[in-house]
């Protein structure tokens, strides 16, 4: 049939995408220069996304076009390799990327980064602005039992009562950031335990909706951007986010003229359909699709993937694949062999 999502395939697609992007950075790790980090990571995205047969738009990417040369909003992806005429046969897909998220983990060798993007069929991943986002994620037991709004307090106790265990026995990460001084001490008021992350709330979110990582929610402000690839997780996870834009110096606790004016980006919002600055998203509105494919894969070593490892004939990486119409989640481990024919593989 024409145009249609084959969600199986176009996950091994994406898997090849995003370990693509991780062995590049990986290669960086530990140089103490992010900016380089991530142009390789996203030259290498790009480069592996042509590859795939599909009509693919970037919908959250490395920013506008003026301001990316590559993987920018709006630029078109895929079918590099083909002609015009088989092209009209492919699959539209939007997809969101975040080639390296955690540029300063990788910079520094710490824990965490991971090379990622999500697709889905065309509108089904939340066209938001690069601003901030307050958010609350857990995991299938949690789901439907937390809410944004309510004090930290009760989202804890809620927590605690669908995992059936104490507050004192939960596991919350949050970004070390000033703006997140009341959120930590409210937290650390009710008793849980807190792991403060210096970066990558994204690969935190995922954490929090796998049973067996210890973490039990990710809370507080991070990247839009890492929102939407989040819910697009969280379809594929039966978890749940919710979240809020955040735009207000006062409550992302910097001086006024560090962020962009208020008319300026709620102009940008409604530039970008978005009427209501205060609506509460939750994983449908941030990842509306129904045929929704993630993928990720480890740089550096994280709670959920181990890092790339380089050896002499070769490499391996460590990915997380999923989809929501075929109900997937693949952990893949991948041996890229690049020796002669006496390589040895371990198991
Ligand atoms: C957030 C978070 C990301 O960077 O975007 C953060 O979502 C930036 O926050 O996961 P600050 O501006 O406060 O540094 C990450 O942690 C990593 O890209």
């Amino acid at each position: 049939m024409k145009n249609l999502i084959k969600s199986d395939e176009l996950a091994l697609d994406f898997l090849r995408v995003a370990e693509a992007a991780a062995i590049e950075s990986a290669r960086t790790m530990g140089q103490g220069d992010r900016k380089h980090s991530d142009h390789v990571a996203v030259e290498a995205m790009r480069e592996a996304m042509d590859t795939v047969a599909m009509r693919g738009r970037i919908v959250i990417g490395e920013g506008e076009r003026d301001e990316a040369p590559m993987l920018y909003i709006g630029e078109e992806v895929g079918g590099g390799d083909f002609s015009e005429e088989m092209r009209k046969d492919f699959p539209e897909i939007d997809i969101a990327v975040d080639p390296l998220e955690g540029t300063n983990l990788c910079a520094l060798g710490a824990n965490n980064a991971i090379a990622v993007l999500a697709a889905s069929e065309r509108g089904g991943l939340l066209n938001a602005p690069d601003i901030y986002m307050d958010k609350i994620v857990v995991g299938p037991s949690c789901k439907g039992a937390v809410d944004i709004e309510a004090p930290v307090k009760y989202n804890l106790k809620a927590i605690a009562l669908s995992l059936s265990r104490d507050i004192d026995d939960l596991t919350v990460i949050v970004l070390d950031r000033p703006r997140h001084e009341n959120l930590i001490r409210e937290i650390r008021e009710a008793g849980a335990r807190i792991r403060l992350i210096s970066d990558g709330d994204l690969s935190a979110g995922i954490s929090a909706a796998v049973a067996g990582t210890n973490i039990h929610a990710l809370m507080g402000i991070g990247g839009a951007p890492e929102g939407v690839l989040t819910a697009a997780a969280m379809k594929c996870l039966n978890g749940e986010i919710q979240a809020k834009l955040e735009f207000d110096p006062e409550r992302l606790s910097v001086d006024k003229d560090k962020v962009p004016p208020a008319d300026e980006v709620m102009a940008r919002l409604r530039d970008m359909g978005i009427d209501d600055p205060d609506k509460i998203y939750n994983t449908d509105d941030l990842a509306p699709g129904e045929r929704i494919i993630f993928a990720a894969t480890g740089v550096t070593d994280g709670a959920l993937l181990r890092g790339v490892r380089f050896f002499g004939a070769g490499k391996r990486t460590n990915s997380v694949v999923m989809t929501t119409d075929t109900k997937n989640i693949r952990f893949v481990d991948t041996v890229h062999v690049e020796g002669g024919p006496d390589s040895v593989i371990r198991f």
